[in-house]
């Protein structure tokens, strides 16, 4: 079986045109998992294919890349706008970064929506292999009618609802494929020396050796050749799965992709799994591709015996076992996670760039019961086993279950699988943001703790000093006791009660950056005792701090913005606004087309952030963030933030 995977952004008619290539001869087997990977197998020139579909939003980028894991070559569909070609920015940089071949198809090409030069013109900048053009349209008015091949030099005109018919190339056509098919001869003669010689001596080379080249060209990833066509009128398709019926490389080409990818050895990778899902009833269903022949259930996969194996298209079971090449669905194999590659004894990560973008939409979730709340942690541990994408914490202060996911689609699809296949409830909220406080003026204190209870009495005394440190140096203490005014075997106690007092401080946060410091103190030889010096430093400390000036703190991350450089000049205004500070940007070297932006922003501009680019860049941009020093904060925004978040006594 060969594999193909189909990405590009939404709308450009991607599930169309999967639908159209595997209806091609005879009737396609298609399933769909609840994140919306959808596979189709079809028989096309006496060959098993399957295509892998995916949702066209950036939340669904992980699952192209999952997808990519297991595919020969895939198809980047675009729109002909040349306006909307930066939103192929992030697919382009997924498959470049992977090493898949790539067949770039322009499609909906019976909208009047721009000249098809400008829109490679325009995808170029974010490929650094070049765009090949391989077909030429041939146009009436401003309608293309049919296309012309550049390679066979064959005139094609469409014909609605049935296969297009070969007619003489037009003469009004004749001069642009002329310049085309020079430009693609001198393209693929970079790649090519025997071809450059040919076009240095002036002759003229046979179309069978250079379908050879550009066959060859691709399989090598070296270019990416153009196709266009239109999905929902049939036209063009033919072309497109002929193209990829000769020109895409084999499986074997795939499993030294992955193994170079992923320092594996090539000989032992067995299989990729590329995607799992839960099915209520059903349990864990994997998503996985045959690398060797002979894989049946009982064959030892990653340590343990396989499970079930089934036809990816329809669920029926696969008695004979799966063929090499072969795109199956794994039940009843628990062990096995996905995406990974496996051996017969291990389970090894997928390549580096197969990782999904960093989870940017906190949320916490909150069960609906006392027996979700048990369920949902070991509930959602499971689905982070199968979902990369998804990250499960707890929130600081409250323990909560604090999830990160790759936006709303993802967040609505997990809750529907946690209450569908799991049976566990959920309600959300947006996480609280973590404030710290601290102190703007040393202060001193004396604090006698007495108490005279029944029979033995509490008795210490002790004077402290307790000062501002320097930003991020935490809690210190020390003592300049002289003469033994404190017993040293109580010094420990007073330390442990200064600290107790830093867990909240008079603005209700947990204090940081203060130094305490026991300067003299006093002892009773019968009552005075660990626990009596612990509550005195503790009560004193207190005291202290409540006159100490405190000073709320935030947190500011340090963010890496990730855009295609045409939205870089809104950059500055944003973070800006967001009261952030801009600490620079560079080129992404990873990336053509794409700037790298880094600045600092406040902890709870995130969310905002995370909105205005967004909106600001066609929902393309993205960030990783990591904390990076809390600052103090002042004035009204940060009385709003204590009287919402508090919990001191004390105004401030
Ligand atoms: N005009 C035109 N519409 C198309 C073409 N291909 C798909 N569409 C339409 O575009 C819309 C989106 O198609 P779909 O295949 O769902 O796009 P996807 O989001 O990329 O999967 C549907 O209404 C299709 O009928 C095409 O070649 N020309
Ligand atoms: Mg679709």
């Amino acid at each position: 079986m060969r594999c193909v995977t189909v990405l590009g952004p939404s709308q450009t008619g991607k599930s169309t045109l999967v639908t159209k290539l595997a209806s091609l001869e005879g009737t396609p087997k298609k399933s769909v998992s609840p994140y919306g990977l959808s596979l189709t197998e079809f028989e096309f020139g006496g060959e098993a294919w399957c295509a892998l579909d995916t949702p066209g939003t950036n939340e669904s980028l992980a699952l192209a890349q999952d997808s990519l894991l297991a595919s020969d070559a895939c198809i980047l569909c675009v729109s002909p706008a040349p306006e909307e070609a930066v939103l192929a920015a992030p697919y382009l940089r997924a498959i470049e970064a992977s090493g898949t071949p790539c067949i770039l198809f322009v499609n909906r090409i019976d909208e009047p929506r721009g000249r098809l030069r400008d829109i490679i013109a325009s995808l170029q900048a974010y490929s650094s292999h070049p765009l090949v053009l391989r077909q030429v349209p041939i146009r009436e008015g401003e309608t293309i009618v049919g296309h012309c091949d550049l390679i066979s030099e064959r005139a094609w005109r469409y014909r609605e609802g049935q296969p297009s018919a070969l007619i003489e190339l037009p003469a009004s056509a004749a001069e642009r494929e002329h310049e085309a098919r020079s430009e693609l001869l001198e393209q693929l003669s970079e790649f090519d020396d025997w071809l450059l010689e040919e076009i240095i001596e002036d002759r003229e080379p046979a179309s069978d050796a250079l379908f050879a080249i550009a066959s060859r060209t691709l399989k090598e990833n070296r270019i990416i050749p153009v196709l266009f066509g239109s999905a929902s009128h049939s036209n063009g398709i033919m072309r497109l799965m002929k193209a990829l019926r000769h020109e895409a490389p084999p499986v074997e080409a795939l499993k030294s992709r992955l193994a170079g990818g992923a320092g594996a050895d090539e000989a032992a990778l067995a299989t990729v799994s590329l995607h799992a899902y839960y099915r209520a009833n059903i349990g864990k269903t994997i998503l996985a591709r045959a690398l060797t022949d002979g894989l049946k259930q009982g064959t030892t996969l990653g340590g343990s015996g396989l499970g079930s194996v089934q036809e990816a298209g329809n669920g029926r079971p696969l008695a004979g076992g799966v063929a090499r090449g072969a795109v199956f669905m794994a039940v009843k194999s628990d062990h096995l996670p996905a995406p990974a590659l496996l051996t017969s004894a291990d389970v090894l990560e997928p390549p580096a760039w197969a990782a999904p973008p960093t989870p940017m939409l906190e949320r916490i979730l909150v069960p609906g019961s006392e027996r979700d709340e048990t369920k949902l942690s070991a509930t959602l541990a499971k689905l982070a086993e199968t979902d990369r994408g998804l990250k499960v914490m707890q929130e600081e202060g409250t323990g909560a279950q604090l999830i990160c996911t790759q936006g709303p689609v993802h967040l609505r699809d997990l809750c529907k699988t946690l209450s569908e296949v799991f049976r566990v409830e959920v309600s959300e909220r947006s996480p609280n943001p973590i404030y710290r406080e601290t102190i703007s003026k040393p202060s001193n204190v004396h604090y006698r703790h007495r108490k005279q209870t029944g029979g033995a009495g509490q008795f210490a005394d002790v004077q402290l000093i307790v000062r501002p440190n320097e930003r991020g140096q935490g809690f210190t203490f020390d003592e300049t006791v002289k003469g033994g005014t404190v017993p040293r075997n109580y010094i420990p106690a007073v330390e442990a009660g200064a600290r107790e007092a830093m867990e909240k401080g008079p603005l209700g946060f947990q204090v940081i950056d203060v130094a305490v410091t026991l300067t003299d103190g006093q002892y009773h030889s019968v009552d005075s005792s660990d626990f009596a010096f612990r509550a005195a430093a503790r009560m004193g400390v207190r005291q202290a701090l409540s006159q100490a000036s405190a000073v709320l703190m935030q947190p500011v991350a340090r963010v890496e913005i990730h855009i295609p450089s045409v939205f870089s000049g809104s950059m500055v205004a944003i973070v800006s606004a967001l009261k952030g500070q801009v600490l620079g940007f560079d080129r992404d070297e990873n990336a053509k087309g794409w700037d790298l932006f880094r600045a600092l922003v406040p902890g709870a501009a995130l969310d905002e952030l995370a909105r205005a680019l967004r909106s600001a860049t066609q929902g393309i941009g993205y960030f990783s963030k990591a904390f990076d020093h809390f600052e103090e904060i002042y004035g009204k925004e940060a009385d709003t933030i204590i009287n919402t978040h508090g919990s001191g006594t004390q105004a401030h």
